[in-house]
């Protein structure tokens, strides 16, 4: 194309352009040129009626009209945005300091909070959060646990099986989280310090059991490891939950497959105001016991279970509801709206989401 002889020759229509005074008007002038029934697009259709002499000494300069035009439209087009944007900048303000309207931000479910309490306050300990399987075979969830084939807990109407697999593996859901320390025993080298928060499930629904609840286990395996080490972390961990320094722990000689020696533990509790409040002396007049969690020292034959030497690995373990947890905490007394998915009592209930990260403040806080 030869712009020199395009600008000589098309002067007229390439200035009309150049002088387009809005966008409007462009598009205008574009339509009346390059449109459906636009004078170039006309002027390309005479080609077809040409002698080849005609279409060879014609075709190059309608080509190249169009081309010109099709340019200067584009030019123009970029300079009017341009002078649109800049007069926007120039008027247009945005306030950066108006605040956001709040929308519905929702709510943390008390579970929620809790496991994040909990990972706070042993994490604090060195302990890490593990995770598993909800579906587990039953070896994962009482045959490496040292939990008998005859064992009640593993009747059908207390545990939800799946339908019988071909490899004879038997599925079901976790009964608790400790397939999740079996797992952990069986995958990493001690020292293990971990704890398994999560959903658990059994064949039970009252007013105080639900089909699907929350438990946290703790484990610590290590070599010489001792029921003072359980007692104190437990200790530790109960007053950094419930935010209280006057809180004392009673250890009852109990039995668990998996544990020996067994523990169960009670918190001293005082009656507040018609509630049982954590902490305080249990001894007095307004005082008592109230069982929390389960413990012990784990049993050799788990560990061996899990690949390890029982000989150089010692450990203690325990396991506790999260829901429980929860209500005593926060005052609730019902379970069955924790699950129920209703709005006003999460609205009651839950914790803002990002302005309290943790009430506890770990541990020594
Ligand atoms: C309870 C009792 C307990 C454990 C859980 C555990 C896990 C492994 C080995 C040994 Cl892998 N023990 N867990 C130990 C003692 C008690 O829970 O009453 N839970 C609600």
């Amino acid at each position: 194309m030869n712009g020199a002889l395009v600008s000589t020759e098309y002067q007229a229509e390439l200035s009309e352009i150049a002088s387009a005074a809005s966008l409007a008007d462009l598009e205008a002038i574009r339509v009346a040129k390059l449109g459906k029934a636009g004078t170039i697009t006309a002027l390309l259709k005479t080609l077809g009626g040409m002698t080849p002499e005609q279409r060879q000494a014609e075709g190059p300069k309608i080509h190249a009209l169009r081309e010109a035009v099709t340019v200067a439209i584009a030019d123009r087009k970029a300079a009017l945005d341009e002078v649109a944007l800049d007069a926007r900048l120039a008027t247009e303000k945005l306030d950066m300091s108006l605040p956001v309207s709040p929308g519905a931000p929702g709510s943390v479910h008390p579970v929620a909070q809790v496991m994040d309490e909990l990972a706070e306050i042993f994490a604090d300990l060195g302990f890490a959060v593990a995770t598993g399987p909800e579906i587990e075979d039953d070896w994962h969830n009482f045959t490496a646990l040292n939990i008998p084939e005859t064992h009640p807990a593993r009747a059908m109407h207390d545990t939800f099986y799946f339908p019988d697999k071909e490899d004879g593996k038997k599925m079901l859901l976790r009964t608790h989280t400790s397939p999740v320390q079996i797992r952990t025993m069986m995958n990493q080298e001690p020292p293990i310090r971990i704890i398994a928060p999560g959903r658990t499930y059994r064949s039970d629904s009252d007013a105080t059991h639900t089909p699907m609840f929350h438990q946290v286990e703790g484990l610590v395996i290590d070599r010489g490891i001792h029921m003072g080490h359980l007692k104190w972390t437990l200790e530790t961990f109960v007053k950094a939950f419930f935010e209280r320094d006057d809180i004392v722990l009673r250890l009852r000689p109990s039995f668990f497959p998996f544990t020996e020696p067994s523990a169960e533990v009670d918190v001293g509790f005082t009656w507040e105001k018609g509630r049982r409040v954590i902490g305080g002396d249990p001894t007095g007049p307004n005082g008592g016991w109230m069982e929390i969690l389960g413990s012990g020292m784990v049993h050799p034959k788990v560990i061996a279970n899990c690949g390890l030497d029982p000989d150089e690995w010692q450990g203690f373990a325990f396991g506790c509801g999260i829901d429980r947890l929860a209500m005593l905490k926060y005052g609730m007394d019902d379970l069955r709206p924790f699950f129920d998915g209703d709005l006003r009592w999460l609205k009651h209930y839950g914790f803002a989401a990002l302005d309290v990260p943790t009430l506890s403040g770990g541990v020594g806080a």
